[in-house]
């Protein structure tokens, strides 16, 4: 005879399927409630997963996993799976994205001072680019692409600095060798326009199709940071790297202004940080990386050239200043830019 009070089998099984039920049921609502109050923040870029400038994503999730934990969603999408290149300031105008690196190429559709920074010949070095970005010029003008754009910049990083990089080998000096020379640019005007300063016929072309262009000769010449040539693999199809330096390349970390504003204090400086020590990584490795590259491309068999940089300086620099980019730049900003850091 069973105990009055001893439940039977039955029932106790009953009971304990009931109870996990209920559990299972009470952490899935839970989980539901926690992604849907996570900020999702969705990241794209044209970057190839080895990239400096892609792999700085990942430290940027980390930090934030740390230091704000369950609370932003961070979904990162390389080689320009979710937008084409370019095309990422109206995604975040329009909500489907909420992060990316936009360049002063990108910005300058926009808010025209900010062509200054695309002219060959300007910042001078990773410390100068540093410098005015992280300074008063930088904190005036980045106020102006959060009105016209919508983004909020959070860093600007080093992306590198440009350099030719030809299919075959050529003598290279002046801008006038470079007469007739398909150069692959971004597909926008002021892309094609620092190609044709350089003395070259500037041919658009997205990132990634830069590699078969070269392979197959479509184009004849591309122009990029050595960390990128390498990473891209550039250098399996081209046979010689002119260091023109043209122009001391950045990008900036941007966040969309709607992300932006839904966003608490501690969050706010969580994400501002966690860009920062994104931006400080891939600066450091891009940085060190330029430094040992020349002798990587020799032994892979490039040849290297220095050309004569004044004329290339000069050209450019003139082929600036006589252009209705110039026009737009605010009086002065030239002259504060080439006194920071003096
Ligand atoms: C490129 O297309 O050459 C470029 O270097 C332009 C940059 O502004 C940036 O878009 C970059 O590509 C991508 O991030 C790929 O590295």
């Amino acid at each position: 005879m069973p105990h009055f009070n001893s439940p039977n089998p039955a029932q106790s099984f009953v009971t304990r399927r009931s109870w996990l039920t209920l559990a299972t049921a009470l952490l899935l609502a839970s989980r539901a409630v926690s992604a849907q109050s996570r900020h999702l923040l969705r990241i794209s870029t044209p970057a190839v997963p080895d990239d400096w400038h892609a792999r700085m994503w990942t430290v940027l999730r980390e930090q934030l996993d740390k230091s704000a934990p369950g609370q932003f969603d961070v979904q990162i999408s390389l080689n320009a799976s979710l937008f084409k290149q370019g095309a990422e300031p109206v995604a975040m105008a329009r909500g489907n994205l909420e992060m990316t690196t936009i360049s002063a190429f990108d910005i300058a559709k926009l808010v025209p001072e900010f062509s200054i920074f695309t002219a060959g010949y300007v910042i001078r070095d990773p410390a100068h680019l540093m410098q005015v970005f992280n300074g008063p010029i930088g904190e005036e003008l980045f106020k102006r692409v959060s009105e016209k754009m919508e983004i909020t910049v959070l860093a600007p990083i080093y992306y590198g600095t440009r350099q030719l990089n030809l299919r075959d080998a050529r003598k290279v000096s002046t801008p006038s060798d470079l007469k007739g020379v398909k150069l692959r640019m971004p597909g926008s005007k002021e892309w094609l326009f620092l190609g044709e300063a350089l003395g070259a016929t500037p041919t658009p072309l997205a990132f990634g199709e830069v590699y078969m262009g070269l392979r197959t000769g479509t184009i004849d010449a591309q122009d990029n940071p050595l960390p990128t040539v390498k990473s891209a693999k550039f250098f399996e199809v081209t046979k010689q790297i002119t260091l023109t330096g043209h122009l001391v390349d950045a990008l900036f970390i941007g966040v969309s202004n709607k992300l932006w504003n839904s966003l608490g204090a501690p969050q706010k400086s969580a994400l501002r940080q966690a860009a920062q020590m994104a931006a400080s990584y891939n600066n450091e490795n891009r940085i060190a990386d330029e430094k040992q590259l020349v002798d990587y491309f020799k032994n892979q068999g490039l040849s290297v050239t220095t050309p004569d940089l004044d004329a290339f300086r000069k050209s450019v620099q003139a082929a600036y200043l006589g252009s209705d980019y110039a026009k737009l730049w605010p009086k002065g900003l030239l002259e504060r830019i080439n006194a920071t850091g003096r």
